[in-house]
């Protein structure tokens, strides 16, 4: 078999590059090793910026998350029984949309359905051979085991995928820090308690109020790092949930809960995102806690970057979008893994704090923000991706 472009993975940024590659008459092969159903499944993230709305609306599958996405101006930190608004669209112009990453991956495979793609589900046994000039992959298709000749990889595969281990150690370097906590998230048949979303910072740990729709509720509470859903029965979770999200003359509203995983909270990055004719794009080659909201974004802005690259190759034999991929798209990742990163220890509670210095500092950062609109102009910008 021969294409232009082996994808990797048929996540968001997977999916979504295959997607703008054909608009380009750019030929590509997806491979994923989870079942369509999996992945159709697979409850994430919610929240986009209004430069990821634009992507999708300009590469032509927007239309629905135009129509059902809920326009938000702005969520709220709350903390000491304060509720500090971030004003996003008075302070900036801009606003955020809420749609769930399980919606945008619906959408992306019907586009690349009703194109005909090659899009192949369940294929357990990719390998890459990265040695000679051109790729090539081995991959067991329709029960045969198949070998694809390609121009170019790209490793959308996530973090714990084959694209980034097959980069020989020398050639990739790799920065991490692991969060002491988790979160357990739950989706709730119920409305929401409040337009918004809340960020809570609380003395037994951070909570999350966040949506899917006007009848499900989506709310996250800080764990531990390795605790197992079992220990978190629906009690314990509403328990906290109501402990965490409290504020006088306020209700959170239960429901029964139809959804519930842990995640751990990491940040990671790979530098460069580049082996030769490999490209990382999405979790494959960065991951940051969920907090700060970045993660899909940052993936589908690699890859925005990448088919651009890729056009260019394939149009003129410039080199020079591809060459530029790597650096460009590391700065902005940088930014969300600071940002990221300063949510994160803005709002949750550190198991080994010492002797409540962390706690202070966090209350000293909050209530600067509360008091100063510069502050929370600055943090709006960075969570709207400007
Ligand atoms: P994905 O989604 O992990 O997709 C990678 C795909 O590759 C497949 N794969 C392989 N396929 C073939 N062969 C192999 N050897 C393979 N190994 C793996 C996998 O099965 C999978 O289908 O990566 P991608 O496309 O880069 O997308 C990244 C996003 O999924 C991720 O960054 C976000 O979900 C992160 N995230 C959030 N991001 C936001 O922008 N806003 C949010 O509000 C937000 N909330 C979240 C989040 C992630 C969370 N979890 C569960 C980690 C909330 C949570 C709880
Ligand atoms: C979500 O709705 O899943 C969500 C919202 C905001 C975050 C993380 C996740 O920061």
């Amino acid at each position: 078999m021969r294409t232009q472009v082996v994808i990797i993975g048929a996540g968001p940024s997977g999916l979504l590059l295959s997607h703008l590659l054909h608009r380009e008459g750019i030929d590509s092969v997806v491979l994923e090793r989870r079942s369509q159903e999996h992945v159709v499944q697979r409850v994430r993230a919610g929240v986009l910026e209004p430069g990821t709305v634009a992507l999708l609306r300009d590469g032509g599958v927007g239309e629905r998350c135009l129509r059902e996405g809920l326009v938000h101006e702005g969520f709220e930190l709350w903390f000491e029984e304060q509720r500090h608004r971030i004003a996003l669209t008075e302070l900036t112009g801009r606003s955020i949309t809420v749609y769930g990453q399980q919606e945008v991956v619906k959408d992306l495979i019907k586009a690349r359905v009703e194109a005909g793609a090659a899009l192949h589900w369940e294929v357990p046994d990719v390998t890459l051979e990265l040695s000679g000039d051109r790729p090539v992959v081995h991959a067991t298709l329709n029960g045969e085991r198949t070998t694809i000749e390609a121009d170019f990889i790209a490793g959308c595969d996530g973090f714990h995928g084959i694209c980034r281990e097959a980069i020989p150690a020398t050639e990739i370097r790799s920065f991490h820090r692991e969060y002491p906590f988790g979160w357990c998230g739950v989706l709730v048949a119920a409305a929401p308690s409040h337009e918004e979303l809340i960020y809570a910072r609380h003395e037994r740990g951070f909570a999350l109020h966040s949506m899917r729709s006007p009848t499900v509720t989506r709310l996250y509470v800080q764990c531990g790092p390795d605790d197992t859903v079992e220990q978190w029965p629906d009690d314990r979770i509403w328990e906290e949930l109501h402990t965490r999200l409290a504020f006088p003359g306020w209700t959170l509203n239960e429901g029964p809960i139809f959804e519930k995983s842990i995640t751990g909270m990491r940040s990671y990055v790979a530098e460069p995102m580049r082996y030769g004719r490999l490209f990382l794009a999405g979790d494959a080659a960065h991951i940051v806690p969920p907090t700060g909201a970045k993660g899909l974004n940052l993936a589908l802005g690699d890859v925005q970057l990448l088919a651009a690259g890729f056009v260019d190759w394939f149009r003129t034999g410039s080199a020079q979008g591809l060459d530029h991929y790597s650096a460009a798209r590391l700065a902005r990742v940088w930014r969300s893994v600071n940002f990221s990163y300063q949510m994160t220890t803005l709002l949750h509670a550190f198991p080994h704090d010492h002797g409540g210095f962390d706690s202070r500092i966090q209350l000293a950062r909050l209530r600067s923000l509360a008091r100063s609109p510069a502050a929370s102009t600055a943090l709006a910008e960075e969570y709207l991706g400007l």
